[in-house]
Parts: C-alpha cells; structure tokens; sequence
C-alpha cells in the first residue's frame, strides 16, 4: 500500500506541504489543476510548477485526481472529440513528469452531492452529511427553478460555475438514457486507453457518490456488476477503477471487501474511508475506526493486504476536528488520524504475516 494524500495546491489548501510532510508513510501528493476548466488541456509549464512544490518536500506527483471529463463528452455530442483530443494531450503532458494514475468520475451534472458539510457528530467535530428525503424529494426542474429563483439558494459543493449553466445540462441530459451514458464512455475509453497504455498511466474511474440516481440523472458506477461492466468494456489493466470505499459504502449492498477482492488487479487507487448509515438511508462521515461507523475497515484493509495490494490509497475524506478551519472533508487533522489508523492494521497484517513464514521456515529447517 503506497499512501498518498489529496492537496488542492498552492494557495488553494489551507494544508501545508511542511505539514503533509510530517504524517508517517505519506510518499506522494494527489493532485489536480484545480483552475483549468474540464475539457482544456492542461499546460506543460502549470504541470512543471506543481512538480518543483513537491520536489522540495520529496515526494512524487504519480497520482492525478482528476482529470475531469466535460459534460460533451458524457453527452456524447460531436464536440466531444475536440475535448477527447485535449484530453490525451493532458496524458502526454503528465506522462512527462511521471504520472501512474489518473482518477476520474462520469457523472452527470454533479461530483459528490451531500445535503450538510458541517453536521455535528457526537462527539462535537463536525463532518460531510447526507439527507436522503431531501434529494430524493426533489424533481430536477423544481430545482433548476428553484435556484434560478432564490439566488442564494444552493447546495454544498456546488461551483458558481456549474450552477449558471444547470438548467442548460439537465435538458441535455433529459435527452440521454443510462444506456445510451454507458455507450458514451465506452466511446470515450476506447479512444483514451490505448494513449493510456502508450503513456504508462492507469485510468482509475471513481464511484458515484452517492451510489444511486439522483435529481433523474442516469448513474453508472454504483454496484459491483456495473464495475464489472466498465472493466469489460475495454478489457485493458490500463481500463481500471478508484474503489472509493465511502462512495460504494454508503448502498449497504455493496460489499467493499468482496469487490476487493474480485477486482484487485484492476484498482491502482484506494480511498479508504467509513460513514454510518441510518436507518432511512441517510449517512455521514465518520472517523476511520470500524466501531464509529458502518463499515469494517479492518476486512477492507484486509482485503487489499490479502491481495497484495500494491497500489496507491489515501484517507478520502475525514471529519472536522479540533477547531480546524478547512475545506469541508479536507482538514489536515483526521486525515492523518485516519493514515494512522489504516497503518496501524496494514502493519499488524504484515507482522502476522511475517512470523507465520518464519515459523513455517523454521519447521521446515
Ligand atoms: C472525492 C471526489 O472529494 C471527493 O468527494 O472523492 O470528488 C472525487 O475526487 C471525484 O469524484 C473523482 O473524480
Ligand atoms: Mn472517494
């Protein structure tokens, strides 16, 4: 297990390198130009000035997340090609400085959508909430309206940006079926992999989040057969997938260490996180421990050490403790907590491991 951790770069995290540099076991950053639109090369020299940030403190800049893909291409409207082109050029351009593995999501509309960022917990942190009869309530033009009516209306994590032009791409994507979303990034895989493969880069897709259809979008990475799906779809190890335990998690059907390990050897990126589940469908995040929350991260762990999990994993999001004020999910603090947790079994499986080879080598002996 390689551990890497998410920076949002220079003068846009409130988290240091000098203090990423300083949680155990932490070899690389996962990192994005957060600024350039989807869809838009990203420059060589923007690539460069990134790379020398993180010379500095020593560590590697192979994981990228994300790469995001533009809406066209998820539309599958004939402009998709010129953003496919720029794309494969955004590849050549990181394959420069060493890029592995590029994470990036195919969802409609919206990345992650939660109904709270600061619910309080139990225990007096705050974390990412999510409100299931909020969003399933809601029809997708009652809410274009809505926003276009109430101008502070809005909901967590959604970019001016995008908002401006919601009513525009909920036509668009009236128009496009879940089968027809399948036929669209298999087009867009079918031309990406082989540059993928040239380049030595793993494409890693990452869950929806959360795990079912919202707002009457068409969803695709929600459930263990639609993963084995994509995987097919262009049979490459390059063709692969970010099992995002806190994304997949939130549907208790999906059985995290079971996908595991069915896929291991299509997953060069881990996010490893918990979240409790109610009764009612809602969810929050929780800390790392297995007790906090729904999920048993020990068997997750398990799972990939059992496999030989070599790949690249991070904490994924953590809770907002000890006054931190930071991105909603992206403090310093239990992010770190959360490191150590993940090491703390992955250490003591390597340990166990250890002394049954030796006490087998002994009776051998
Ligand atoms: C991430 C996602 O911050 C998060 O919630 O897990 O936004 C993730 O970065 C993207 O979906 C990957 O493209
Ligand atoms: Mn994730």
């Amino acid at each position: 297990m390689r551990m890497v951790f998410r920076w949002f770069g220079k003068g846009n995290d409130g988290v240091s390198l000098r203090h990423i540099k300083q949680i155990p076991g932490v070899e690389g950053l996962v990192w994005a130009l957060h600024d350039i639109p989807a869809g838009e090369a990203w420059p060589v020299d923007r690539i460069l000035e990134v790379k020398q940030q993180a010379d500095e403190y020593g560590f590697h800049l192979e994981v990228v997340e994300s790469v995001n893909i533009h809406d066209d291409i998820k539309l599958g409207l004939p402009s998709r090609d010129t953003y496919i082109e720029n794309y494969k050029q955004t590849m050549r351009n990181l394959a420069k400085i060493g890029v592995k593995v590029i994470c990036y999501n195919f969802m409609p509309v919206f990345d992650w959508v939660r109904t709270d960022l600061f619910k309080p917990l139990e225990d007096g942190s705050t974390a990412l909430f999510y409100e299931k009869s909020k969003v399933d309530g809601m029809d997708p033009l009652e809410l274009v309206e809505k926003i276009a009516h109430t101008p502070d209306f809005t909901m967590p994590g959604w970019e001016p940006e995008r908002l401006k032009s919601l009513k525009k791409l909920f036509i668009a994507y009236s128009n496009v079926s879940t089968e027809q979303l399948w036929d669209n990034l298999k087009y867009f895989l079918e031309q990406i992999i082989p540059v993928a493969e040239e380049y030595d880069i793993k494409m890693a897709l990452h869950p929806d989040d959360p795990p079912w259809e919202i707002f009457e979008l068409p969803r695709l990475m929600i459930s263990r057969e639609n993963i084995r799906r994509l995987l097919k779809l262009v049979d490459s190890p390059y063709n692969g997938i970010t099992l995002c335990s806190g994304s997949l998690g939130a549907n208790h059907q999906n059985d995290i260490p079971a996908m595991i390990r069915e896929f291991h050897d299509r997953i060069p990126f881990a996010h490893i996180r918990n979240l409790k589940i109610y009764e009612n469908g809602d969810f929050i995040e929780t800390s790392h421990r297995s007790q906090d929350g729904s999920l048993n991260l020990y068997e997750i762990v398990k799972a990939y050490h059992d496999c030989g999990f070599n790949g690249y994993a991070r904490p994924d999001h953590g809770r907002h403790i000890w006054d931190e004020k930071c991105r909603p999910g992206y403090g310093l603090y239990d992010r770190a907590l959360g490191i150590m947790y993940l090491w703390g079994i992955w250490d003591s499986l390597e340990a166990i491991k250890k002394e049954a080879n030796s006490s087998i080598n002994t009776k051998t002996i």
